[in-house]
C-alpha cells in the first residue's frame, strides 16, 4: 500500500447519494447547515446557488472516483487534450442533465420555494477561451465522457478569462472577467500533484557516472504549477473524466541569492511574477501576438502536462516507456502547447536518459496535431531570440530536431536547397524564428484539419511541402458541436417535441434525429415546432429589450450573426444587406415585405483597429434604423453585447436564418453553424468551412447559397475592381452613398471612411464588394422563402432532422479511430 492510500472502510462502502428529490432537498439543507454556515435569515441567491451545486457535486464524486479507479485497472490508452483554452460556460444545468436529475432537482427547488431559472443564472460563464477553438475543446470533453473515452483534458486555471464587453456610445469597451472571485464549487485543487517548471537559465553538457555526454538545463527560475480538477460527467453513463487545469504559483524559495543580495522585498515580488503566468487569457484569436507571457504560457501548460502524464506512467510501469507510445497520445489544439513536442524529448532523455533515437521514436508516435486556421498570418512563429533565454534547453531540442529533419529532406529532394528553406523548422532573415506548425507537423503521427474544405486547402496550399513528403500524416476530422448542451439543455421545449414523437435516443446518438423528416408532413408537428420557435424567440425578444432597449417582435424573421468579429467573417457585408433594406424601405420599395430583426454580437480582439469600427458601424447604423419612424416593426438591428456561451444558449434556440458568410476558403469549419442548424435555423452561408458539409446533409434546396467559391476567390485577386463592381450596380451604389454621406454618422464626419475604403480596395483580401449582389439576392429568396411559413418550417425541420453529422460525439468517434485508438472503459 502506498503512502497516500488509507484503510477506510467507508470509502467503498458507504451508501450512495440519493437521486431523488427528496434527497435533493435534504442535501441542499444539510449544505446551508453545515458547508456554508447559514441560518435560514441569511440565504441569498447566492447562496442557494452553492448550496444546489454542491447537491449537485455530491452525486459527480462517486462516479469520479469509479471512472479513474477503473481507467487505472483497465491500464489501457489514454489520451490527453492538450490546449490553451476550454470555454466551458455554465456548468450546473449541464450537469443535472448529464446525471439525467432535471425532473428531480425541479421538484426539489419547487418543494423549497427556489426559481431555478435564478440558479441557473447566478452562476458565472467560465470563458476561459476566445472562441470556436476554446468551445470546440469544450464540446470534446463532454462526448468524450459520454462515449467512456479516456481523455483527460489539460489546459490553463486563467484568474481572468475572456474580458467582459460593453458597448459604450457605440464603441466596444473590455472590462476584466473576474470569474472566480465568488468561487468555483466545481474545481478541487490537488496540491499533491504539483509540478514545478523550469524558465531561463542556461543548457550545459556533462559526462554521467557511466561516462556517457549529456546535456541538462541548469540555473533555472522555476514556477510551480498547481492542478485544479473539474468533472465532466458523460451522459447518463457513470462516466466522469476529468479536466485539470493549471494555475502558476511562485516556489517558496526565494531567490536571494544572485539577483536580490540584500533585497529582500524585492525578491518577495519576484512572486508576482510566477503568478502572473495563469493571470490573463489573451483575447486574440486569429494572430500571432510574439508576448513573452504567452510563450511563457504554452510551455507552463506543455511542461506541466506532460511531466504529470510521465509521473502516472513511473508510478505504473517505472521507468519502462517501451510501451509508452502505445498507450499515450497527446492531440495539440493547434499549435499553441506544440513545444510540448520539445518538452516530450527534453524529459525523456535529460531526465530518463533514453538516448535521441528512442525519445524520437516514442514522442513522434505520441503527438497528433489539430490545425485551425487557413489564414497564414495566424501560423504561429516564436522568435529565436525569445526562445534562447526563456527555453534555452528547449531551443536545443528544436534545433537538433530541424537538422535531422533538414538532413532527411535532403536526402529526399538532393540539391533542393530551396525546399529545404521553405520547410525548415527555422525561419531565417532579419531574425530567425520558429515555425511552431512545422515543428508541429515534424513532430506529430497525424495532422489533420477541421473540415473537409480545410483538410483539402491545408494539403493544397500552406502544408503542401509537407503533405508531398508524409501524404499518410495528413487527414480531415469535421468539427461538431455537443447536442447535450446545444439542443437538450438550451431548447428544452423543442426537446420535448421531439421526444414525444421519436424519444429521445438522438441525444446519445444524433443521426436519429432523420426520424424528424416525415414529420414535416403533418400539419400538427409543424404547428407545435412553431410554438416552440416561438417562444424561443419570446426569450430572445426579452432579453433583447433589456440589454439592448429594442423591440424585437416575434412575428419577424430573426436573422442572427454571433461570432467574433474579423473582417474574414463579413459582418461588414452583413451590414451592408441591413442599409440596403433599409434603403429600399426608405425609397418605398417594400411591397411583400418581411419583417426582420437583425442581430449581430461577438468581441474584438482589443488591438484590432478594423474589427472595432465595424461594431461602431453597426451600432451607428442601429441607431438610425431603429428610430426612424417608416422603418418600424420592418427593420431592427441590435448589436448584441458580451456575446458568450450562455448567450448562446438563448439565441441559437430562437433563430430563424444562421448567418455564415465569410469569404470562402477562410473559416477553416465554423461551429455556430451547427449550433444553428440542429436549432431549426437555415442557413444563409458561402461555400466555405463546414457549412459545404451542412449544404451536402440538409440538401441544397433548404440551404441559401451565395457568393464567391474558395478557387474563384483565388482567382479574383489580382483583377478585382471593386469600384466598377458597386458603379454598376444600383442599389449597391446607394448603400455605398448612404455610407459616404455620413448618414449614419452625421456628428462625426469620417468615422467610417477606413471602412468605406477597405471595400473599394482593390487588395481588398475579404472581397465584400464581390459577394454583394449575389448575398442579397440570397437574401431576398431567404425573405420570400419565409413568408411561406408551411415551407419554411419543413425546411427547418428538416436542418434538425439532418444535424446527426454534426455530433461532436461523431467527431470524436472518428478522431478515436483514425488517430487514437481508445477503448472505451466501462464501469461496473
Ligand atoms: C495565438 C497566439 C497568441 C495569442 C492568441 C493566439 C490564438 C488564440 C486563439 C490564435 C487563435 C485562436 C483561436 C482560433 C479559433 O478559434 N479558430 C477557430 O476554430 C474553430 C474550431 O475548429 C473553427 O470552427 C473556426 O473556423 C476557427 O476560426
Amino acid at each position: 500500500m502506498s503512502k497516500n492510500t488509507i484503510q477506510l472502510r467507508s470509502l467503498n462502502d458507504a451508501p450512495r447519494v440519493g437521486q431523488t428529490s427528496d434527497d435533493l432537498v435534504n442535501g441542499m439543507q444539510r449544505h446551508f447547515l453545515r458547508t456554508l454556515g447559514l441560518s435560514k435569515a441569511c440565504i441569498s441567491d447566492h447562496y442557494k446557488y452553492q448550496a444546489l451545486a454542491l447537491t449537485i457535486r455530491d452525486r459527480l464524486m462517486e462516479n469520479w472516483k469509479d471512472t479513474k479507479e477503473a481507467v487505472q485497472e483497465t491500464d489501457g490508452k489514454r489520451t490527453y487534450y492538450l490546449s490553451l483554452e476550454f470555454l466551458m460556460g455554465r456548468a450546473l444545468g449541464n450537469a443535472i442533465l448529464n446525471l439525467g436529475l432535471d425532473e428531480q432537482a425541479t421538484q426539489a427547488l419547487h418543494d423549497l420555494g427556489i426559481d431555478i431559472e435564478e440558479m441557473i443564472e447566478a452562476e458565472a460563464d467560465a470563458g476561459l477561451g476566445n472562441g470556436g477553438l476554446g468551445r470546440l475543446a469544450a464540446c470534446f470533453i463532454d462526448s468524450c465522457a459520454t462515449l467512456q473515452l479516456p481523455v483527460t483534458g489539460y489546459g490553463i486555471r486563467y484568474e481572468y478569462g475572456m474580458f467582459r464587453q460593453s458597448i459604450v456610445d457605440g464603441f466596444q469597451q473590455e472590462s476584466p472577467d473576474h470569474w472566480l472571485r465568488e468561487g468555483n464549487i466545481w474545481e478541487m485543487e490537488r496540491p499533491e500533484y504539483i509540478q514545478a517548471i523550469h524558465f531561463g537559465g542556461y543548457s550545459e553538457s556533462y559526462h554521467d557516472d557511466n561516462g556517457i555526454l549529456r546535456s541538462r538545463w541548469v540555473g533555472t527560475h522555476d514556477v510551480l504549477a498547481v492542478p485544479y480538477d473539474t468533472p465532466i460527467p458523460g451522459y447518463k453513463n457513470g462516466t466522469v473524466n476529468t479536466l485539470r487545469l493549471w494555475k502558476s504559483a511562485a516556489t517558496d524559495e526565494f531567490d536571494l541569492g544572485e539577483f536580490n543580495a540584500g533585497d529582500y522585498a524585492g525578491s518577495v515580488a519576484q512572486k508576482n511574477n510566477a503568478e502572473h503566468i495563469s493571470m490573463v487569457l489573451y483575447p486574440n484569436d486569429s494572430s500571432e501576438n510574439g508576448k513573452e507571457l504567452r510563450l511563457r504560457q504554452q510551455y507552463f501548460l506543455a511542461s506541466a502536462s506532460i511531466k504529470d502524464v510521465l509521473r502516472q506512467w513511473v508510478e505504473v510501469h517505472g521507468e519502462d516507456f517501451s510501451e509508452f507510445a502505445a498507450k499515450n497520445c497527446f492531440q495539440l489544439n493547434d499549435t499553441h502547447p506544440t513545444v510540448s513536442v520539445a518538452e516530450l524529448m527534453r524529459i525523456l532523455m535529460d531526465d530518463y536518459r533514453l538516448t535521441w533515437d528512442e525519445s524520437w521514436a516514442i514522442t513522434s508516435k505520441t503527438m497528433a496535431y489539430t490545425n485551425h486556421t487557413l489564414l497564414p498570418e495566424a501560423l504561429e512563429r516564436w522568435s529565436v531570440r525569445l526562445f534562447s533565454h526563456l527555453l534555452p534547453r528547449i531551443l536545443d531540442i528544436i534545433y537538433e530536431i530541424n537538422a535531422r529533419f533538414l538532413k532527411e529532406l535532403a536526402k529526399k529532394y538532393p540539391g533542393d536547397v530551396a525546399r529545404q528553406r521553405r520547410m525548415s523548422i527555422i525561419e531565417e532573415g532579419d531574425e530567425q524564428q520558429v515555425r511552431m506548425a512545422y515543428l508541429a507537423i515534424v513532430g506529430s503521427f497525424s495532422i489533420n484539419g477541421v473540415a473537409q474544405l480545410h483538410s483539402d486547402l491545408l494539403v493544397e496550399g500552406l502544408f503542401a511541402d509537407f503533405y508531398d513528403l508524409w501524404p499518410a500524416k495528413f487527414n480531415n476530422k469535421t468539427n461538431g458541436v455537443t447536442q447535450r448542451r446545444w439542443m437538450a439543455w438550451c431548447n428544452p421545449s423543442l426537446t420535448q417535441l421531439i421526444n414525444k414523437n421519436i424519444g429521445d435516443s438522438w441525444i446519445t446518438q444524433l443521426d436519429e434525429l432523420r426520424r424528424l423528416a416525415p414529420l414535416a408532413e403533418q400539419a400538427s408537428f409543424r404547428k407545435q415546432w412553431a410554438a416552440c420557435k416561438r417562444e424561443n424567440k419570446e426569450t430572445l425578444a426579452a432579453i433583447v429589450q433589456e440589454e439592448c432597449g429594442v423591440t424585437f417582435s416575434p412575428d419577424a424573421m430573426f436573422d442572427i450573426q454571433v461570432k467574433r468579429i474579423h473582417e474574414y467573417k463579413r459582418q461588414l457585408l452583413n451590414v451592408l444587406h441591413v442599409i440596403h433594406l433599409y434603403d429600399r424601405i426608405k425609397r418605398s420599395d417594400a411591397d411583400n415585405w418581411t419583417n426582420r430583426c437583425v442581430l449581430i454580437g461577438g468581441k474584438a480582439a482589443p488591438g484590432y483597429y478594423m474589427a472595432k469600427k465595424i461594431i461602431k458601424l453597426v451600432n451607428s447604423v442601429a441607431e438610425v434604423v431603429n428610430n426612424d419612424p417608416d422603418v418600424g416593426d420592418k427593420l431592427k438591428i441590435v448589436f448584441f453585447p458580451n456575446y458568450r456561451v450562455s448567450a448562446m444558449e438563448k439565441i441559437a434556440p430562437a433563430a430563424d436564418l444562421s448567418e455564415q458568410i465569410s469569404t470562402a476558403g477562410k473559416e477553416a469549419s465554423g461551429t455556430g453553424n451547427m449550433k444553428f442548424m440542429m436549432n431549426g435555423a437555415l442557413t444563409i452561408g458561402t461555400l466555405d468551412g463546414a457549412n459545404i458539409e451542412i449544404r451536402e446533409e440538409v440538401g441544397d434546396e433548404n440551404f441559401f447559397l451565395f457568393g464567391l467559391t474558395a478557387e474563384e476567390v483565388e482567382q479574383t485577386r489580382g483583377n478585382y475592381n471593386p469600384n466598377a463592381i458597386i458603379e454598376a450596380d444600383e442599389d449597391f451604389k446607394r448603400v455605398m452613398n448612404l455610407l459616404q454621406s455620413a448618414h449614419f454618422n452625421q456628428f462625426e464626419l469620417g468615422l467610417f471612411d477606413d471602412v468605406i475604403n477597405a471595400i473599394r480596395c482593390e487588395n481588398d483580401p475579404w472581397l465584400t464588394a464581390a459577394d454583394f449582389r449575389s448575398f442579397i439576392d440570397a437574401q431576398q429568396e431567404a425573405a420570400t422563402a419565409y413568408q411561406d411559413k408551411t415551407q419554411w418550417l419543413k425546411m427547418s425541420i428538416y436542418n434538425t432532422a439532418f444535424s446527426g453529422k454534426f455530433s461532436t460525439d461523431r467527431t470524436m468517434q472518428d478522431y478515436n479511430r483514425d488517430i487514437w485508438g481508445l477503448t472505451p472503459v466501462k464501469l461496473k
